[in-house]
């Protein structure tokens, strides 16, 4: 079994004293699941779509893999202003994830270069690819929304604990034209 560890950074834009970003961490027996959602746009409006992406990603079971997440993301922000969103499931030193949108991620040890898919959770039609990474324990791996820069690079702090490293990333990164929102994880064992 793998075990994970997490820290999260988050704010929102400068002005707006509610996040239209949004974090999920959670564990269903062998595996965990970690996403990162961005709605669209900031203030309170986002901020209820990102919450409602995470009620849902909390009541679905991660058996059902990363693509079908996202898919049962897009069916229920349909209506809404949209989203985009990164998820990842870590289980048994492998890491499964899916993203539509700009969430970025970064993963060592990925089989192939890690594609999102285009487009906007609850829009128009999307087609949710799934990819795959092969992690070791220490590696890391970040999610971020486009509210930090895409020159994040995880080896500049691969010194740094876990949280001190989450926490340079964001301060160095992170931007205040927009939510943002960083997590990093890493296998423990
Ligand atoms: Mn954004």
């Amino acid at each position: 079994m793998t075990t994970l560890a997490t820290h999260a950074c988050s704010r929102p834009r400068a002005g707006e004293s509610v996040n239209g970003d949004a974090v999920l961490v959670r564990r269903e027996r062998g595996r965990a699941l970690v996403a990162v959602i961005d709605a669209l746009g900031h203030g309170p409006v986002a901020h209820a779509v990102a919450q409602k992406a995470v009620q849902l990603l909390g009541a679905t079971p991660l058996t059902v893999g990363p693509a079908s997440l996202i898919e049962a993301l897009h069916a229920a922000l349909r209506g809404s202003r949209g989203a985009a969103a990164t998820l990842v499931v870590i289980e048994d030193g492998h890491l499964r994830g899916c993203g539509v949108g700009n969430v970025e991620v970064r993963t060592p040890g990925a089989a192939s270069p890690i594609v999102l898919s285009r487009g906007v959770l609850g829009g128009a039609a999307i087609r949710a690819r799934a990819f795959e990474a092969r992690l070791s324990a220490g590696e890391r791996f970040a999610l971020f929304t486009d509210g930090i820069t895409r020159r994040l690079d995880l080896r500049s702090v691969r010194d740094l604990p876990l949280v001190t490293a989450c926490e340079d990333l964001f301060a160095r990164f992170a931007q205040d034209i927009d939510d943002a929102t960083l997590v990093v994880g890493e296998i423990t064992s």
